[in-house]
């Protein structure tokens, strides 16, 4: 088991060439072992630095991309596509935000997440999901779950981190990752740069549309969401004008438990996943991408 760690801690920082999270702390945190206060505050910090210097539109190249939803605790479901992507040469992951709250694992699943960020940063993207704000994690778990095994301090600590991940992924320049949806009144993607780190809600109206939207077939434009005040449901000539107006082919997103996991929506052109096994019928997804084609749809069994 620590050997497995210990030889994806070797492969990376032999591939990136130094050293910024040290074996002892990967290892624990691949095994989901706690971390000491002191640790825990230290791979908060520099997994913090990292996320202060990723653009809100994180726009990356890559061949082969492997895309993941919503894990709310699901360590191993984690484990499984880390290992995934540390078995290819190249490539990259991107998780799709909601690392925390409901599950049972969701210290161990966030910090596990982290230490991986943190070993192979350009490798492993994180994007921010609704639960990365004290609006869902103060009353879904995670902030008991903090208080329960270390305190408010860094649980505080936690939620600094969780407001500077990027919102967006741009992948090849045709193929959008983000979280919940299309907001109101964004016309470019490029605008989501000017969105500002560090906010802890957010406060950004955009912002939190990005987070917390939703998709719906029958909707024109935009309509009210139940899920609470300045929440909406985006509809098919949002989609197709926002989609047209960026030039892009595919978007993909998380938020949603559509059993079995999986929904298609606009001509197959929005792809919804979700990636916790502790939903009924729910098998963790995880879409692979070839460019900027649906390569696969892999499947945990467990
Ligand atoms: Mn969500």
């Amino acid at each position: 088991m620590s050997k497995e760690a210990e030889e994806i801690w070797e492969k990376n920082v032999a591939e990136t060439g130094n050293v910024v999270i040290n074996k002892e702390m990967f290892i624990k945190a691949w095994k989901g072992e706690f971390l000491k206060r002191k640790d825990l505050l230290e791979l908060l910090k520099l997994s913090k630095k990292i996320f202060q210097h990723e653009k809100q539109l994180l726009e990356i190249k890559s061949e082969k991309t492997f895309f993941i939803g919503d894990t709310h605790g699901d360590f191993q479901t984690s484990k499984w596509a880390l290992k995934k992507i540390f078995a290819t040469d190249k490539g990259k992951i991107v998780f799709l935000g909601d690392y925390v709250d409901r599950g049972p694992e969701q210290i161990e699943n966030i910090n596990l997440l982290l230490a991986a960020k943190i070993l192979a940063p350009k490798k492993i993207i994180l994007l921010r999901g609704n639960h990365e704000s004290p609006l869902a994690n103060k009353y879904y778990g995670f902030f008991k779950e903090i208080l329960r095994q270390y305190d408010a301090e860094t649980y505080k600590e936690y939620n600094e981190t969780f407001s500077f991940m990027p919102y967006v992924v741009l992948l090849n320049d045709k193929v959008l990752g983000l979280h919940g949806g299309i907001p109101e009144n964004l016309k470019e993607v490029e605008e989501i740069n000017s969105f500002s780190k560090g906010d802890l809600m957010p406060s950004n109206k955009k912002a939190l549309q990005i987070l917390w939207n939703d998709p719906k077939e029958y909707v024109g434009t935009f309509s009210p969401s139940i899920r609470g005040p300045g929440i909406m449901y985006f509809g098919r000539e949002t989609f197709k004008r926002f989609m047209e107006k960026n030039k892009l082919s595919f978007l993909i997103r998380a938020h949603e438990y559509f059993p079995p996991c999986i929904k298609y929506f606009f001509d197959g052109k929005l792809v919804s996943i979700f990636s916790c096994r502790f939903y009924p019928e729910c098998k963790p997804k995880m879409l692979v991408f070839r460019k900027e084609k649906i390569e696969e749809v892999l499947e945990l069994n467990i």
